[in-house]
């Protein structure tokens, strides 16, 4: 396993629509195991392939709080089946926009259909925290942030914010 590189916002390539994954082998669980090692680093809840610059439909999570087993979830071409009327707001933040934090309102309830980290079809309803990260993590794989549901003004904020940062580093 390896740590990757984290990009961030205003790189180009977080805009690229990700590519659907061929085939579920030992290359691909390699990638998703040198995510999942890189988000618990970050520290994150979620990621997605293109933040470590891998323009695949790839997606790695862990929902567990502190002091919890972990429960890492990996999805591979997921795709949202459903999604509910009902919103909710959630407070949300992002590895490829780091320290920026912001509220962003989604479907409080989706189902969802993927491959999971054995390459079988796993089909399944998410709510909560679990449905705000999905669909967050989705969105990076259509080359969508966070920052892109909030106004002009506050996406353009947060990125000269994020460029500040990364000239004082
Ligand atoms: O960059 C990412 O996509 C990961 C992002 C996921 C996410 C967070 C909140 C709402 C929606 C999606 C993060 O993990 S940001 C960091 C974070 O939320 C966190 C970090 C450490 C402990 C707990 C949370
Ligand atoms: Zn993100």
């Amino acid at each position: 396993m390896a740590l990757r590189e984290i990009i961030v916002v205003p790189d180009p390539r977080l805009k690229q629509v990700s590519k659907p994954v061929d085939v579920v082998d030992d290359a691909l669980r390699a990638l998703m195991d040198d995510m999942l090692e890189t988000m618990y680093a970050a520290p994150g809840i979620g990621l997605a392939a293109i933040q470590v610059a891998e323009p695949m439909r790839v997606i790695v999570m862990d929902l567990a709080r502190e002091g919890e087993e972990p429960q890492p979830r990996f999805f591979v071409n997921p795709e949202i089946l459903w999604a509910s009327e009902e919103t909710a707001p959630y407070e949300e933040g992002c590895l490829s926009v780091p320290e920026i934090y912001d509220e962003v309102e989604r479907p409080a309830r989706v189902k969802l259909r993927y491959l999971n980290y054995q390459g079988e079809q796993v089909e399944e309803d998410a709510e909560g925290l679990y449905a705000v990260c999905i669909q967050h993590e989705m969105d990076h794989l259509d080359g969508v942030l966070f920052i892109d549901h909030l106004s002009r003004l506050k996406r353009e904020q947060a990125i000269k914010k994020v460029k500040k940062q990364a000239k004082a580093a």
